[in-house]
């Protein structure tokens, strides 16, 4: 028997200790053990619940995922209905707002109301119901006053308690708030779908959304989903505090997430003054918004405004300007690049979306053109968000006028009609015309004076346009011979200009060997690429002596850019390119290499576990490119363990030898850190 009660207690104790774990590092983000010593936790608990079914409930942290998948979900009527927010889109809308709550209390001019302000999540509205402090139900906002039963989604997401924490909530209550996806998690999400050769979602709040409606909640728990909390519904059986912030504040100690851009302000002039901080700083938070709410913060006077068709008279939503707007399509071109790839390029009615104007939106390819169905003269969704080029989202089907037609690829460069080609497996499609494409021409120039490559200051695009147009310039080689007489003659240039650009011209000549390499612009070849080839070899020739196999030596150069490497070094029209560039003058120091000591040199690591962002082949390369040696098992001579999920006896002897111990995101952390 006291045996029995042992394991209860234990068990009840490790459901305490990840509850408190969990809350931690999903609603405070701020982590206080690592994820390894968490995972054994889970495991231990996981063990005696196998041992043990009787002692499961449906509270413990093992029971979040599991549930087999629902067939449709039920409906759920709001037994307090959820109200909806006004909009406010200027500071008048947001002087009447207040002027209305003057009038309606009976306020004089030296009274100040004081207003709780946040950011408006751009996610979800739901309703979680907590009884005894237990989590029962979860609920989709719906119209209001119906929503979907999502409980089984709901509990998968790690930020929602499925207990609350410490003491005095009320018998019954029902805490209202956001699920989102934070922009990151969404970046991720994406990616994966575009590995799986799955539809990427447009925004992360289609993708909140389109993760909550799963019947298999194993889905739902799979996707990097929060909840934030906003206000609360039902309250039965005990007492909240009497303003906002403090009732928000409350939420957060029984481990409910709140935001932590919350603040309290007095008057719309504050109002204004949290909105314009907020709207500098908008790229910056981890999640999107798309405007702020802001709450009378006195319950008390909340309750004497009470609401009008479903809006509560004490708040409003002050919307940003929008980052999607629709516009149409006056045609769609091929424009061609350096590389010889011909991208189809929307050219639009011009349309002022996420804060500047927008006239043109590429679309990459004609995947992509066929995804979206596009064609000229249809409406479009145009998403700007932040500093991200501006995308066409999705056409408006009902608005497509009569007589379009699909877009084609065009058979011919529509700059120098050499034929187009598309490689088989490749979703781009490329002029044939090398460097007799004027457009390849153009774009190579612009790549080859670039910040980046050869710096070379005062020669801009157009300027670029002219000279190949009016053939004074060929190849690259061929800035070093241009005149003084020549180039005042262009358009917009004078005698000055001349003279300044001819002098950046010439101080490019003495260059750094790694800038020189990314100014050839081989393909894939960035600026970090062309600085580790500098750096691994040391010369030119050296690189252009190495085979596929050396280049792979160097840390990050894979397969694929080996080949291009190789490729471009076996082109003889290249050859005479660097050739002439040479002749002309640029010229730059080789680098010494010497058998540099690696930070890594004769440390012995041991990876165990399940890695889950990168193979465990990627991880070894990366480690022995740094001067590790990647060994098989723990000894007293292993320097560090890297410990992802189900790290079993390896881990549990690293840290009987006091062995330090990663886990997959620490070591990833290393390997950025001395890689940079
Ligand atoms: O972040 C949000 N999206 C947000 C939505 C928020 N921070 N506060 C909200 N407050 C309310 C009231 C004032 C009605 C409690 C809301 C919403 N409502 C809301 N979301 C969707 C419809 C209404």
């Amino acid at each position: 028997m006291s045996s029995e009660l042992s394991i209860t207690q234990l068990i009840s104790q490790l459901r305490e200790q990840l509850q408190q774990h969990n809350y931690q590092y999903y609603v405070l983000d701020n982590p206080t053990i690592p994820d390894a010593e968490y995972d054994r936790l889970f495991h231990q608990l996981k063990a005696l619940e196998q041992e043990h079914p009787e002692l499961i409930t449906g509270d413990s942290p093992t029971q979040r995922v599991g549930a087999q998948p629902l067939s449709a979900f039920s409906q759920v009527s709001h037994e307090m209905p959820m109200l909806s927010l006004d909009n406010a889109f200027s500071t008048e809308d947001m002087q009447a707002f207040e002027k209305r709550l003057y009038d309606r209390l009976k306020l004089v001019d030296d009274q100040v109301i004081e207003y709780a302000c946040e950011p408006k999540l751009d996610g979800i509205a739901v309703s979680l119901l907590y009884e005894d402090g237990v989590l029962v139900r979860g609920a989709t906002r719906g119209d209001g006053s119906t929503g979907e039963n999502i409980t089984l989604n709901v509990r998968t997401i790690p930020s929602i308690p499925l207990r609350l924490m410490g003491d005095g909530y009320p018998v019954r209550l029902e805490v209202r708030g956001e699920i989102y996806m934070p922009k990151q998690g969404f970046a991720k999400l994406n990616q994966i779908a575009e590995q799986h050769g799955d539809k990427p979602f447009v925004n992360p709040r289609n993708a909140s959304a389109g993760s909550l409606r799963q019947l298999d909640p194993k889905i739902t728990a799979s996707r990097p989903l929060e909840m934030c909390c906003y206000s609360v519904g039902i309250v039965e059986g005990g007492e909240l505090p009497h303003s906002h912030t403090d009732i928000l504040h409350k939420l957060a100690t029984w481990g409910l997430k709140i935001n932590a851009e919350m603040a309290v302000v007095k008057g719309s002039t504050g109002c204004m003054e949290y909105y314009a901080e907020l709207a500098e700083r908008r790229n910056e938070l981890a999640y999107e918004i798309d405007g702020i709410v802001f709450k009378v913060n006195d319950i008390g006077l909340q309750q004497r405004l009470g609401f009008v068709s479903r809006a509560p008279r004490w708040a409003i939503a002050h919307k940003f300007p929008a980052q999607e707007e629709i516009t149409r399509v006056r045609a769609i071109e091929f424009q061609v690049g350096r590389t010889g790839a011909v991208t189809p390029v929307a050219r639009l009615e011009p349309v002022f979306v996420g804060g500047v104007t927008v006239s043109n939106a590429t679309l990459h390819n004609m995947d992509e053109v066929e995804r979206l169905g596009v064609r000229s003269g249809d409406s479009v969704i145009i998403r700007r968000a932040g500093d991200v080029i501006p995308q066409v989202v999705s056409v408006v089907q009902e608005r497509r006028p009569e007589g379009t037609e699909p877009v084609q690829m065009p058979a011919t460069c529509p700059v120098c009609d050499s034929e187009v080609v598309r490689i088989e497996d490749e979703a781009v499609a490329r002029c044939s015309g090398g460097l007799s494409c004027a457009a390849q021409r153009k774009e190579a120039l612009k790549h080859y004076v670039s910040r980046k490559a050869m710096d070379i200051d005062g020669l801009g695009e157009k300027l670029i346009d002219a000279l190949v147009e009016r053939e004074l310039v060929h190849s690259p080689a061929e800035l070093y011979r241009l005149h003084h007489r020549q180039l005042a003659s262009m358009e917009r240039m004078g005698d000055k200009s001349a003279t300044k650009l001819l002098n950046s011209i010439e101080k490019s000549k003495a260059i750094e060997l790694a800038n020189f390499i990314y100014a050839l612009g081989i393909r894939e070849v960035g600026e970090a690429t062309a600085r580790t080839l500098a750096l691994h070899f040391g010369s030119l020739p050296a690189i252009r002596a190495a085979d596929e196999e050396a280049l792979q030596q160097a840390s990050d150069i894979g397969p694929i850019v080996a080949k291009y490497i190789v490729s471009f070094f076996h082109q003889q029209h290249n050859l005479e390119v660097i050739e002439a560039l040479i002749s002309a003058g640029v010229h730059w120091q080789d680098i010494e290499v010497s058998d540099q000591a690696l930070p890594l040199d004769g440390k012995t690591y041991v990876l165990t576990g399940t890695l889950e962002l990168m193979s465990r082949a990627e991880a070894k390369k990366q480690l022995q490119a740094l001067g590790a040696k990647v060994a098989g098992s723990v000894s007293k001579k292993t320097d560090c363990v890297v410990a992802g999920p189900g790290a079993g006896s390896k881990l549990q002897k690293a840290e009987e030898l006091e062995i330090p111990i990663l886990d997959e995101a620490a070591m990833i952390a290393l390997l950025e850190q001395l890689n940079s």
